[in-house]
């Protein structure tokens, strides 16, 4: 009997709720992909009017919670239309957008306890939160309270070093000491307050399950020594906040079972385990098994860049979490609002909306485009904070309005993304190992074009994985190193070993790329972006 159960296949789910879509891949012991689908919320879900999953009213960028729910109830059914059998599911666990909060009004506990199993879970989960539209990683209408943390903690400096982030619009609790302000009742009647990563997990456990320290990491709240919530900082925006939150538990924690109402509607066997969820970069980064000396580079909705550090060096650009599988190390991550909804809306101008035309316009552009240098900024944007607009540099750094041909164009923003990865990646201290290699993931990471220019700005080998989505992955494997007794048991490195064999060379750097992309250039591209930052104030 015993053998028996040796014997059966046994699979892993790992989910991803994006800004765009909810992604799930189901996952064998040996790392395989045995299904894998998603749920589009624009295309899929056209009743909440989104626009790229999000809303977005001047500077207040919001998406409703329930299209999450919603998305997650057709997701399951697609699944299990599509073959996937639950009842080999023994893990599940995921990612979610960092920085977005869900307010469960009060009761809303119950009413997860209480779910029946022949109903949808958007119809009972419909009255379940204190405020509809969930603020998500866009939005940055949070500038005052910013101002006021950082003013009240003693500075930038103070907060950074203590929290490993500067005070920053979309960290959560810049957000929720908003909504404590501006929507005082929404706060009264807030039960628990989830981050998307722990309100997904939340879900399928039956339960408000507790905030894991990666993602809690992106909240301007946790203290990154001790990995508690900061006191001072609760206090600050109300003494029930901790109360509200709960307590901060490791990435690699088993947060409960699943919950009877997913065992009943979809035969989840009851000895499904949930481990926590965490933030999609975090998830990236276990998703690729990024190894000390690597560079993981996701170009999606944002653009990350991320790494694991020993020792923390929080600076005010970029900002430190506490890692999600190495527990004793760090990591370092940039990250970018206008990734590919800026390189869309350029492909739309210059050329046609093809990105075949795109990328035909971009190799047939010489590395270095001829010294021009261009910054798009669609959104206003993190690194550096609050740019926003088109700017155009000609090879004397005079500002020009549009530069002579489309493929220019299109190779400054192309090469003006990398420059900026590279150039603040270094000024945080990353460095390339000797054996490091640049690991790419996230929808763009399927354009061949564009990781060769990566390749040549870094001058370093760029490898990507068959699988594009990496904080879908990176849930599944955690799911299975919980499953196999977690860390106490087995690295989380042993468990993705092997990962090694599927690991494939993308893009080498040309020859000329390291004269090319070189510290001259780097220092002007830094000289440039400060003359764009001065134009902004
Ligand atoms: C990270 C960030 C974004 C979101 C996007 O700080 O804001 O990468 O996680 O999903």
């Amino acid at each position: 009997m015993e053998e028996e159960e040796q014997n059966v296949e046994k699979h892993f789910i790992g989910l991803d709720l994006s800004t765009q879509q909810i992604k799930a891949v189901v996952i064998d012991e040996n790392l395989q992909v045995v299904a894998e689908s998603a749920v589009h919320f624009d295309s899929m879900l056209p009743e909440y009017r989104t626009h790229g999953g999000v809303n977005i009213s001047g500077n207040v960028v919001t998406a409703p919670t329930i299209m999450w729910v919603k998305g997650l109830d057709m997701l399951l059914d697609k699944l299990r239309v599509e073959g996937v059998e639950f009842s080999k599911v023994k893990g599940i666990s995921g990612a979610g957008q960092q920085h977005g909060s869900v307010y469960w009004r009060i009761g809303a506990q119950k009413i997860l306890e209480e779910l029946q199993p022949e109903r949808f879970l958007h119809d009972q989960l419909a009255s379940a939160f204190s405020l509809l539209d969930s603020p998500i990683w866009m939005d940055s209408s949070t500038t005052d309270q910013c101002a006021q943390l950082e003013e009240f903690l003693g500075g930038p400096e103070t907060l950074t070093a203590l929290t490993g982030s500067r005070a920053y619009e979309r960290f959560t609790v810049n957000q929720i000491k908003k909504i404590s302000i501006e929507k005082k009742e929404v706060y009264l009647n807030t039960e628990r307050i989830s981050l998307v990563s722990s309100f997904a997990a939340s879900i399928f456990a039956g339960k408000i399950v507790d905030i894991d320290w990666s993602d809690g990491s992106g909240m301007n709240l946790l203290n990154l020594t001790n990995k508690s919530w900061v006191p001072q900082i609760l206090n600050f925006v109300g003494d029930d906040l901790e109360a509200k939150l709960g307590q901060v538990i490791r990435t690699d924690s088993i947060v409960g079972r699943i919950s009877t109402y997913m065992q009943e509607r979809y035969g989840f066997p009851e000895d499904c385990l949930i481990g926590a969820f965490t933030g999609d970069n975090p998830s990236s980064m276990a998703g690729l098994g990024i190894r000390k000396g690597d560079l993981g580079y996701s170009l999606g909705t944002s653009d990350t860049v991320f790494a694991c550090v020993d020792q923390p060096n929080p600076q005010l650009t970029g900002h430190i979490f506490t890692n999600p599988i190495h527990t004793s190390a760090y990591m370092a991550m940039l990250c970018y609002k206008n990734g590919s909804l800026t390189r869309e809306r350029v492909r739309n101008d210059f050329a046609e909306g093809s990105w075949e035309k795109f990328n035909q316009l971009l190799d047939s552009t010489p590395r270095g485009n001829f010294g021009n240098i261009g910054v798009y900024y669609d959104l206003p944007e993190i690194v550096p904070a609050g740019v926003q607009g088109d700017f155009r540099f000609n090879k004397s750094d005079e500002a020009v309005k549009k530069f002579s041909s489309a493929e220019m164009e299109i190779r400054a923003l192309v090469e003006g993304q990398i420059l900026a990865k590279r150039f603040h990646a270094e000024r945080m201290g990353f460095r390339l190992g000797e054996n490091g290699r640049v690991l790419v993931t996230g929808g763009a990471s399927a354009n061949k074009a564009i990781l060769q220019v990566i390749a040549d700005v870094f001058n370093s080998n760029v490898y990507s994985l068959p699988a594009v989505n990496s904080a879908a992955l990176g849930g599944a494997y955690r799911a299975l190193h919980l499953f196999k007794g977690g860390t106490e048991k087995i690295s989380y490195d042993e468990v993705v070993s092997k990962l090694e064999a599927e690991i494939t060379l993308a893009a080498e750097p040309n020859k000329d790329a390291a004269t090319i992309y070189n510290k001259e250039l780097l220092a002007r591209f830094a000289n440039l972006e400060q003359k764009v930052v001065k134009s902004m104030t």
